[in-house]
């Protein structure tokens, strides 16, 4: 007990010398302590949420065999270590773009998930959206008749997401495998994807009452679904990940993380 007394003595008399100190300084000069503090946790908050504000995440996604991890690898080594590579697990990485390790200066890395599009994989993708910065959607332009319907509902899930719609992600429909002659055209993919993706708006609507799954509505009713109706901005590019040719999706990925 006398122990303690002593503690609370000691602690009062600290606090009285604090207060006299205090009393000397200065009033502006405590003011001037009090603006710096304020301005310094003002600043390290801001920058925070600065720096989340600018993701610099890109996902990759699309069908199984659209060439997704293909592409991973040619944007982050230049090659596309075939034979190599299995599809169940998402490949993450973050890098500066092979294409761009010879440029002199401060490059931005650049953060790449390639999400399966496994059905059962699929929530990683409810994962990766919130934060991404942009999205590609891989399509197989040589196999791509057999996948329309398919690859529709994928991209209508994605289209429909709230994280995606709210933020205005923008989204590439990337058409891969254009190495070969009997590659469908960008023009044709996206058109066939809207009709598509128009007669999914019609049978969804008939189901959602009883089914809501999908958090936002497509398009404009009454019109025919045009990817240009999308809030976020929904463009169409080609490559090729089996011989490198990813220069549009390079640029895409430029566009949307700054260096
Ligand atoms: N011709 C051609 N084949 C490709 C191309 N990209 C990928 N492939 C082939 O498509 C298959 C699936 O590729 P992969 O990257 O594993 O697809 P993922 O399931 O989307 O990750 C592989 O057999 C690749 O060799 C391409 O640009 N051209
Ligand atoms: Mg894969």
């Amino acid at each position: 007990m006398d122990e303690f007394e002593q503690w609370k003595e000691q602690l009062a008399h600290w606090w009285r010398l604090g207060l006299e100190y205090v009393h000397q300084v200065p009033p502006t000069q405590l003011y001037v302590a009090v603006a710096v503090l304020v301005f310094t946790t003002l600043l390290l908050l801001s920058i925070r949420l600065f720096k989340r504000a600018k993701s610099n995440t890109i996902v990759l996604t699309g069908l199984t065999g659209s060439g997704k991890t293909v592409l991973f690898y040619q944007l982050r080594d230049g090659s596309s270590h075939l034979g190599t590579v299995t599809s169940m697990e998402p490949n993450d990485g973050t890098f500066v773009l092979h294409s761009e390790t010879t440029k002199k200066g401060k490059i931005k890395p650049v953060h790449v998930v390639d999400v399966p599009g496994h059905s059962r994989l699929r929530s990683k993708l409810d994962e990766y959206l919130p934060q991404a910065a942009a999205i590609v959607f891989v399509v197989d332009a040589l196999d791509f008749l057999p996948n329309c319907r398919a690859a529709s509902e994928y991209l209508y899930d994605i289209l429909t997401k709230g994280s995606v719609v709210k933020k205005k992600i923008p989204l590439l429909i990337l058409c891969n495998k254009t190495d070969k002659v009997t590659a469908h055209t960008k023009e044709f993919i996206r058109r066939q994807l809207e009709k598509e993706v128009d007669k999914l708006r019609a049978s969804r609507s008939a189901i959602s009452d009883a089914d809501v799954t999908n958090e936002f509505t497509l398009g404009v009713p009454g019109e025919p679904f045009s990817f240009s109706q999308c809030v976020n901005k929904v463009t169409t590019a080609e490559a090729s990940g089996l011989t490198g040719e990813i220069s549009q999706l390079e640029q895409f990925i430029r566009e949307n993380v700054k260096t």
